[in-house]
Formats: C-alpha cells, sequence, structure tokens
C-alpha cells in the first residue's frame, strides 16, 4: 500500500520564502504573519520535507552586522541539527532593495554591478557554509520596460563577465559548489533577458566555465511562455545540465502564479514527474510555490503537503502507465520497427550514403499507417482520472 508519505530519498525541499511567502501581493498587503526562519525550518520538518533553501536576506538581513550575521546563522544551524533538515541549495537576493531597481549584474551603475559581485560572494559563503551543494541564480531584475534604456548586447556581456567572476571565486575557494541559472521571460521586469530554457542553455557555453554552470527551470516560467515544460527540462537533461528544478504550477498567459505542484495542469505535471523518474534525475524536487493568499498557517501546511503528494502520485502513476498492458500493448504498436534501418544508427559512411538513396520509399504506405495516438492518450488520462 503507498501512503504517499515524502522520505529524505525523495528530496522534498521548500524555499524559505515558499511556505515563508505572508501573502502579499501588488494590490494587497500581508494576510498572515512572518515565521521566522527557525520556524519554518521546524514546520518543513513536521510536514516531512527534507530540506530548505534560502536566499542570503531570508536568513540574515541586508543590514545585519557581522556578530548579528553569525548569531543568526548559528540559531539556524541549530533548527537544522534539531530537526535534521539540510539545505541543498542557496541563491541571492538580488531584486528586493532599490538599489537593484534596474537589475544587478545587468545594471547600467558600475557601481551596482559591483556591489552585487560583493553581495554575492559573501552569499555563496554563507550557502557553502550551510552544506550547500547547489547555487542558484534568478535574475529579476535583469532585463528593461524600454529597451532605449539598456544595450541587451551589453546586458548579456555583463551577465557572462559576472558568472565568470563568480565561477573563478568559486574555484578560488575551492567550494564544491555548481550554478543554476533560473530563466523567466517577465515579472518583475517588463522583459528579463534569456527569458527561456534554450536561450540561458545556450548561454553557459559562452562562459569560462560551462561545466560548473547548469539550470534550474521552473515549470511556472516556461507556462508563462506559454511552452512546453517537460521538452525544455528532457532538453536541459540531454545536456547533462539540469543541476536544479523548480516545480509548481502555472496557467499559460497569467501573472507569475507559482500555484501549489499539480494544482492546474495535471497531465503536464505527470509527464514532467514521468520524465524525472525515467531519467534516474537524482537532484532535488524543489517546490518554488506558495499557498494561496486565503490561507491561514494551517492551510499553509496542506499547501506543503499537497505539493509532495501530488508529486509522489503521479510518480505512482508512472508506474502504473509502464506496468498496464494496454498502454504498453499500444506502445509495442507504435513503436514496432523491422530494424531494416538499424544500419542508421551507426550514422553516416559512404556506403550508408548509398545504401539509403538506393532505396525506394512507398509513402502511400507510410501515410496510411494507423497511430492509435488517441487510445493511448484516452487511456492516460483514464489512468490519471483514477479509473485504471
Ligand atoms: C522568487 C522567484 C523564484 C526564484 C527564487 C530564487 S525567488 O520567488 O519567483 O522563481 O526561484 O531567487
Ligand atoms: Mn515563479
Ligand atoms: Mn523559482
Amino acid at each position: 500500500m503507498n501512503d504517499f508519505q515524502p522520505l529524505p530519498h525523495h528530496k522534498f525541499t521548500f524555499g524559505l520564502w515558499t511556505v515563508g511567502n505572508v501573502g502579499r501581493d501588488p494590490f494587497g498587503h500581508p494576510t498572515r504573519p512572518a515565521l521566522s526562519p527557525v520556524e519554518i525550518v521546524h514546520l518543513l520538518a513536521e510536514v516531512g520535507a527534507y530540506g530548505v533553501n534560502l536566499h542570503d536576506n531570508d536568513l540574515v538581513p541586508i543590514d545585519a552586522t557581522p556578530a548579528e550575521r553569525d548569531h543568526i546563522v548559528a540559531n539556524f544551524k541549530a533548527a537544522l541539527a534539531d530537526t535534521g533538515m539540510v539545505v541543498p541549495m542557496a541563491t541571492t537576493n538580488l531584486f528586493s532593495d532599490p538599489a537593484f531597481k534596474d537589475g544587478a549584474f545587468t545594471s547600467n551603475d558600475a557601481r551596482v554591478r559591483a556591489y552585487a559581485l560583493q553581495k554575492t560572494m559573501r552569499s555563496i559563503d554563507l550557502g557553502v557554509e550551510l552544506g550547500a551543494k547547489v547555487y542558484v541564480f534568478w535574475g529579476g531584475r535583469e532585463g528593461t520596460e524600454s529597451d532605449s534604456t539598456k544595450n541587451p548586447l551589453d546586458a548579456i556581456k555583463r551577465m557572462r563577465e559576472a558568472m565568470n567572476f563568480l565561477c573563478a571565486y568559486v574555484r578560488d575557494q575551492g567550494y564544491d559548489l555548481k550554478f543554476a541559472l533560473e530563466p523567466k521571460p517577465n515579472e518583475p521586469r517588463s522583459h528579463i533577458y534569456m527569458p527561456t530554457v534554450g536561450h540561458m542553455l545556450a548561454f553557459i557555453y559562452t562562459l569560462d566555465h560551462p561545466e560548473m554552470v547548469g539550470l534550474n527551470p521552473e515549470v511556472a516560467h516556461e507556462h508563462m511562455a506559454g511552452l512546453n515544460f517537460t521538452h525544455a527540462v528532457a532538453q536541459a537533461l540531454d545536456a547533462g545540465k539540469l543541476f536544479h528544478i523548480d516545480l509548481n504550477d502555472q496557467l499559460f498567459g497569467r501573472y507569475d502564479q507559482d500555484f501549489r505542484f499539480g494544482a492546474e495542469m495535471i497531465k503536464q505535471a505527470f509527464y514532467l514527474v514521468k520524465l524525472l523518474e525515467d531519467s534516474g534525475y537524482d537532484g532535488n524536487r524543489h517546490f518554488d510555490a506558495h499557498a494561496y493568499r486565503t490561507s491561514t498557517l494551517e492551510d499553509v501546511k496542506a499547501f506543503a503537503r499537497g505539493c509532495m503528494r501530488t508529486y509522489l502520485i503521479l510518480k505512482d502513476k508512472v508506474a502504473r502507465f509502464h506496468a498496464d498492458a494496454d498502454i504498453q500493448a499500444l506502445l509495442a504498436q507504435i513503436h514496432a520497427d523491422k530494424g531494416e534501418f538499424d544500419y542508421l544508427k551507426g550514422g553516416y559512411s559512404a556506403e550508408h550514403a548509398q545504401q539509403l538513396s538506393a532505396t525506394a520509399f512507398d509513402l502511400s504506405v507510410l501515410g496510411a499507417r494507423n497511430l492509435p495516438y488517441e487510445q493511448l492518450d484516452q487511456l492516460t488520462i483514464e489512468l490519471l482520472l483514477g479509473v485504471r
């Protein structure tokens, strides 16, 4: 009997900012009281999460003195030790302070760019001190409202210089840390640079140390752009660049919703879980989501439990998909192959090209082949709806 209980090996994590979200939105004040980082660690342990991620300023206020910082970090570490929670990922807040109103690494102001580097170095030190192995970069303010204001080529160059500087810093310190870049198309800026997984992936290969840099794709961000998230994740996996993942849910074409995982587009969530599980992805499953603004504390806990439970239910559905005789029979029919073109798997050779040139194809036969995709999709839907 599968009770869908989260366990440490599932590597379910939440950010301090996720269950700690107080329900503020652009039109309304907070609807629930702020929890301290220590309280959040205990909440996450209570609901069964494995780890907690953080921005520097989720834990240490931006204006804390070094002594205050050390005191806060010591208390936080004690809470981690009490609960057994780990910190697998850390990141920098480069978007809240008004200094970052025109971006951080891509700001037009060289002082802001330098400050962003300094802040990130300190935040990397903090993350490593807490045990993080992955460091996320979400460039929420790295964009424009008007392209009169910033040259996009300069922005990309500045971003590259910042990443190269910080990769070198990590190497110089001897840290065991990888970077994961998180694209988003817009919000809070009207346009954010390198807006999708594909853009960010191409950028990585222009860096001095591409081997240290991968992706942190987020469901909601590709959905905001109207894209198929599972395909984006597949491309990251194929490139060996899925270093981290932000799970949540989001309708296409809406504001940045960050809903509970699986709350909206259940079929897409199923294919995503199927891809992650079938591919053997062994990284963290981070829920970068928050409860509805209407939630009070008990409902926030229900939200967090719901993210993990839905993931595990979908994982169980994946196993059922693989074990379903009717589905597998259809898949066998769809993928049937007599093997006469297996020689092409060996790639190009003059002989292969000649053999292929000499082959006659009957297009009417190819076009007439029955592809029972309606049947397969209906069976998938019935599986998801719980009648298989
Ligand atoms: C912010 C953003 C997320 C990022 C976080 C990391 S902060 O909530 O919307 O997608 O992952 O900076
Ligand atoms: Mn988001
Ligand atoms: Mn995110």
